[in-house]
């Protein structure tokens, strides 16, 4: 997939501005024509429509809303091919152009694009875009709608998240329109290894020539291909060489850009521009290495989330979270619980930072949710969730969007799975398989587990290449026993390794909810000394265990959820709060990262 950007032969138009929207009634069925007397209200695109008006019904709302808009076409945009792009909707899009259904999407964050030249005009053309945003048991992320009757009342509609975030939907990335010439390229791969070897591969739409140019750092060119020829299946892949290569990585993200230029037989010219790193990422003896060199990842899992914005596109953010990072000693975070809008992850390209990038796979699991509002009990997952066909339309779009991105150097395929049930290994083994099959990388894959999946229970240990694991020893169970709770972890770990003893093991998720401004001379739950107290002895179990390949506090901010009796005003285990003000743990971890020596 190519990230539209204005070339030479391609043009691109922003959408982006107050669109006409509505919430729909349940039953109601959009048909393309424009229904007279409804109070349209103004939104802003990209956005989570959720806290811009008042009302827990609107906050709340379950089920489709509308979306409209004009947009003007010139017969210039109508010469080549013309393209609409979603960068994402949440949960589902149903696309309508002067009144005829273009088409739909499924998942919420992932970019979808339908071509349009045939359907438009020059002059102003009529869009609409109905967006669905029910999480259930066919979803990513899943969910549960619960219809209840109370006494004397009509029906209603809950949709309750198996996951602990705020259901925030609607159009929450950008929209543009983008051209092509007639004859183009679909699909651009690259990569380049620390020896200076590069390989690419390009996808057109049929027969023509190719030139490629790979320009250093300073935009200086370093190589050119002599023409080469493209046969009607429209693939070509091919290797390189370039020497005194600088490498990317955490200190130095050196970005080098591969040029590519595809005539098509009509003569037409197309010209796409892809940046890219030259770094490799492997494990062997249980540890990552980074260009040959063992690297310990210090940093988060994440949410995109900010007040008002919920989880609406928000550059601001996206730089300041960086510069946070960067202030705290931290080299990497996991995009949990979903792909990341792709600019976020062309920031960490060019900032060095380093990716687990995580499937929209949370939930899956119909006996537990971090919420504890399931009750705890394994339940038949794997029976009765029906994801599986949805789950590889997701990791098939998120490799495909994500694969060139240096800063990327692990798959998350899923998180706090229901990895302790039958069926789990037949349920994930397929879709490791396809993450490796379709990433010209090989990154390492991943699954991250939870408490329950225990290193006796655990079905799917061996799919994975590193071991990632969340515990909350000393805040959901052993409470307030910080020795207790550093025992039973230790423990924990070393029996995992026993049992994989060649994988290395990093945790994925560890924290405590901590009331910014609440403090307590010893140390008690939810206070910010409890915070850092927790972390450091996290910290000194895994200083202890030679096998521990990296540690991904939860959570980087504190951020929304769905309301329940164990969120206050949302999960408070940031070590940020929602305005990205430090707690003391954020003090405490950027001395302990930045004196650490490993990797
Ligand atoms: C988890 C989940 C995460 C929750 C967290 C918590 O295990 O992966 O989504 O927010 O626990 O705070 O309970």
């Amino acid at each position: 997939m190519i990230y539209p950007k204005i070339t030479e032969s391609r043009m691109v138009f922003d959408l982006n501005g107050i669109w006409d929207f509505r919430l729909m009634e349940e039953g109601e069925v959009y048909t393309g024509e424009e229904q007279e007397g409804k109070n349209m209200l103004a939104m802003p695109v990209p956005s989570a429509f959720n806290e811009l008006y008042n009302g827990r019904e609107f906050a709340d709302h379950v089920g489709n809303m509308l979306y409209r808009r004009t947009i003007t076409v010139t017969e210039e945009m109508l010469k080549g091919r013309l393209f609409l792009r979603f960068a994402s909707v949440a949960h589902q899009a149903q696309v309508w152009l002067n009144g005829t259904l273009l088409g739909s999407h499924q998942g919420g964050f992932l970019p979808f694009s339908f071509e349009i030249g045939k359907v438009v005009h020059v002059g102003e053309n009529h869009m609409a875009v109905v967006v669905n945003n029910i999480v259930d048991h066919t979803t990513l992320p899943a969910g549960r709608l619960v219809r209840q009757r109370f006494p004397g009342m009509e029906e209603e509609v809950h949709n309750l998240p198996n996951f602990d975030f705020y259901n925030y939907s609607g159009i929450i990335r950008p929209v543009c329109l983008y051209t092509t010439p007639s004859t183009y390229m679909e699909d651009i791969s690259i990569q380049g290894k620390v020896n200076g070897r590069f390989m690419w591969k390009i996808k057109a739409s049929g027969k023509g020539s190719l030139n490629i140019r790979i320009l250093d750092p300073e935009g200086r060119e370093v190589y050119a291909s002599e023409s080469l020829s493209v046969d009607e299946s429209g693939c070509l892949s091919g290797e390189g060489q370039i020497e005194n290569v600088r490498l990317w990585d955490t200190k130095h993200p050196w970005l080098y850009q591969l040029e590519t230029m595809f005539v098509g037989e009509n003569g037409e010219k197309d010209c796409c521009g892809e940046s890219f790193g030259f770094r490799e990422v492997e494990i062997r003896d249980c540890h990552l290495y980074l260009n040959g060199e063992p690297i310990y990842l210090k940093g988060f899992g994440k949410h995109e989330d900010s007040p008002i914005r919920g989880r609406g596109f928000d550059l601001v953010y996206a730089v300041k979270d960086i510069a946070l990072l960067k202030w705290m000693g931290a080299n990497s975070f996991r995009t949990s619980h979903y792909p990341y809008c792709e600019e976020m992850l062309q920031l960490c390209d060019r900032e060095g930072i380093l990716l687990i990038d995580e499937a929209p796979a949370v939930g899956l699991h119909t006996g537990f949710s971090a919420t504890g509002m399931l009750g705890g009990k394994s339940n038949k997952t794997w029976e009765i969730l029906k994801t599986g066909d949805h789950h590889r339309q997701v990791l098939r779009e998120m490799v495909e969007r994500d694969k060139n991105h240096p800063s990327v150097i692990l798959w998350s395929v899923a998180n706090e799975p229901a990895s302790e049930e039958e069926g789990a290994r037949e349920y994930f083994a397929p879709l490791v398989d396809l993450v490796k099959e379709l990433d010209p990388q090989k990154r390492p894959v991943t699954i991250v587990t939870y408490e329950g999946s225990s290193p006796e229970s655990c079905k799917v240990a061996e799919l994975c290449d590193i071991l990632m694991l969340n515990r909350y020893r000393g805040w959901y169970d052993t409470e307030g026993n910080l020795k207790g709770a550093a025992a039973l972890l230790k423990d924990e770990l070393e029996r995992f390794h026993l049992r994989c003893p060649d994988k290395p093991i990093m945790l994925g998720e560890y924290g405590a909810d901590t009331i910014a401004g609440f403090h307590d001379v010893n140390a008690r739950l939810f206070s910010e000394e409890y915070q850092a107290e927790f972390l450091k002895v996290y910290g000194d179990v895994f200083d202890a265990l030679p096998f521990i390949t990296g540690e991904h506090v939860w959570n980087f901010a504190d951020f929304a959820t769905a309301e329940n009796i164990r969120r206050v005003d949302g999960n408070k285990k940031g070590v940020f709060t929602r305005d990205r003000k430090p707690k003391l743990a954020a003090h405490f971890l950027r001395e302990r990262w930045s004196g650490l020596k490993k990797g």
